[in-house]
Parts: C-alpha cells; structure tokens; sequence
C-alpha cells in the first residue's frame, strides 16, 4: 500500500522514464521502430527496472493511468522523433487488465486525437499472448475495435502461451514477437530451434510478421536469418536506451 501511494505521487512528479530498445531488420538495414521499456528514476534508489515494481502495481488502481501514461509518452516521443525527421515506429506493453478494461479503445481514440501528426499505425501495442487467449472473446473485440482506430499490435512473448492456430487466426495481430527464452537457447537446444522454425513458418502461413527478441550474438542473427527471420531485437542489437540517444543510434546504425 505504501508503496503503491508512492509510485502513485512517482507518477504525479514524472518520475517514470521510457527507455528504448531498437527493432531493425537486419537484411534491409532498416531500423523498425523501437520498444518502449519502462523505468523508475527513484530519488534515493537510483533507475529501477520493471520488475522492482510492476508486479505490486498489476491489478491495483494505478494499472491502467500508468498503461495511458506510456501510450501518452510514446506518442509524445513519436511526434518529437517525427519533427527531427526520424519517422519511426514505437511499441509499447500493454497489460492484460489495461487492455480488457471496457473503455480502453475509447480512451485510446481520445489519447490519439491528441496527436493528429502522428500516424496511428507509428503505435504498436504489444499484448502477452497469454493475456490475449485468456480472455479470448473480449481480447478479439477490443483488438478489432482499436485496430480500426490504426494503431498496430504485436503478440509478445509468443510461444509461452500455447495458442491453438484457431486461437491465433481469430486475433487480428500484425506482428508475432518469438518469446526470448527460445532464442537464447536455439543455438544449443534442437528443441529450441524447432520452436523457432514452427512460429516462423506459423507466421508466414498467416501473413503475420516477426520479431526474435532476445538476440544477444551474431549467432543468433545468423541463425535466425537462415529460417527466414531478419526482424529483430536484443542486446546484440543495441540495449534499451534513454530516448535522447535514439535519434543518434539510427543515425550511427550501418
Ligand atoms: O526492461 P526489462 O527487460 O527489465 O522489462 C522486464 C519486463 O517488463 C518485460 O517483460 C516488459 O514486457 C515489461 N515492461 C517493460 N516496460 C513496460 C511497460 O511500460 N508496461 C508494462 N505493462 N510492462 C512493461
Ligand atoms: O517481455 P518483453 O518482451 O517485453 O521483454 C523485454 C525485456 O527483455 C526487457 O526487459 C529487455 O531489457 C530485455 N531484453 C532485451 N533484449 C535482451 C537480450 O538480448 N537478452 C536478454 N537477456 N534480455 C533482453
Ligand atoms: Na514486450
């Protein structure tokens, strides 16, 4: 409870900071976007991971005015990038009580026409995929709902959630983000690999795109390229940075 007050006045004294992690292709060179990571800049315990205080936020009154304040900020950043020239693409984490919330798409619109210079499909969400299928007939309406608004989704995490195809088809998702634990362990475990290989070809069977996260080596990149996956994000790739390096990391990239 304390704690939660205090994360609520971090909120009201702009304490919370989005960090950004690259998303390239890495056979165009194209830098994709970036995914918005969110961090507490805590006054005496220094830059606090997620970690150290989503889980006490999840389900709490704070859920979903902290989900709009990063939708908020994104777009923010989007249209800052945007007047600099850099035309790109942010994806940001939506939890599951946020997303199944009934007015989401509602406030969604309203935050959107707040920023009328920016293209709606410039805002990925991305959704836990297990977060999606359990609440299955609500998750396709909101998504459906808020996709004609513009703005894109991605299924995260995918391939923890054990999606039925028919599940998978139903959700109107643009991109399939391949669950890093997979992609850490593809080079040693054949299991791991397959995996890989199988939401690969999943992918490309629906016509979705994809994105390996987790990509920590060279390795990994090369791969992953052999099944035939050149989106991608990790460490390799660069670590989530704070928002004004952005703009020179894209620059200094190839
Ligand atoms: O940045 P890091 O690797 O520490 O993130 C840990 C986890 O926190 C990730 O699974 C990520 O999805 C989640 N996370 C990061 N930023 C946000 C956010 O803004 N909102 C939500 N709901 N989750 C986030
Ligand atoms: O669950 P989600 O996909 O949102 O997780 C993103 C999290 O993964 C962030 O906390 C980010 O810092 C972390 N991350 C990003 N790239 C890598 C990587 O290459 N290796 C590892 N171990 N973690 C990564
Ligand atoms: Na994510």
């Amino acid at each position: 409870r304390a704690f939660l007050d205090e994360m609520e006045a971090a909120l009201q004294s702009r304490e919370f900071v989005l960090f950004y992690q690259p998303q390239v292709d890495l056979q165009s060179g194209e830098v994709l976007g970036a995914e918005a990571l969110i961090r507490w800049q805590h006054p005496t315990r220094g830059l606090l991971p997620p970690g150290a205080f989503l889980a006490c936020l999840n389900g709490s009154h704070l859920e979903a005015p902290l989900g709009e304040w990063v939708m908020e900020t994104a777009l923010t950043q989007l249209r800052n990038w945007q007047a600099l020239g850099l035309h790109t693409r942010v994806s940001v984490n939506i939890s599951a009580n946020h997303l199944l919330r009934a007015d989401f798409c509602e406030r969604l619109a309203q935050t959107l026409a707040r920023y009328p210079d920016v293209a709606a499909s410039r805002l990925e969400l991305e959704v836990l995929e297990t977060a999606a299928i359990g609440e299955m007939r609500q998750a396709v309406d909101i998504l459906h709902n808020c996709m004609e608004l513009g703005v894109r989704f991605a299924l995260d995490d995918f391939g923890t959630g054990y999606s039925s195809l028919t599940y998978l088809r139903q959700l109107p998702v643009h991109t399939l983000k391949i669950d890093q634990s997979f992609v850490r362990d593809m080079l040693v475990d054949p299991d791991d690999r397959g995996i890989v290989r199988g939401i690969i070809e999943l992918a490309k069977a629906f016509d979705r795109q994809i994105v390996a996260e987790g990509v920590e080596t060279m390795a990994h990149a090369v791969a992953l390229r052999q099944l035939g996956c050149h989106h991608v994000q990790g460490y390799g790739i660069a670590r989530p940075m704070p928002a004004a390096q952005f703009p020179d990391w894209c620059a200094e990239w190839l």
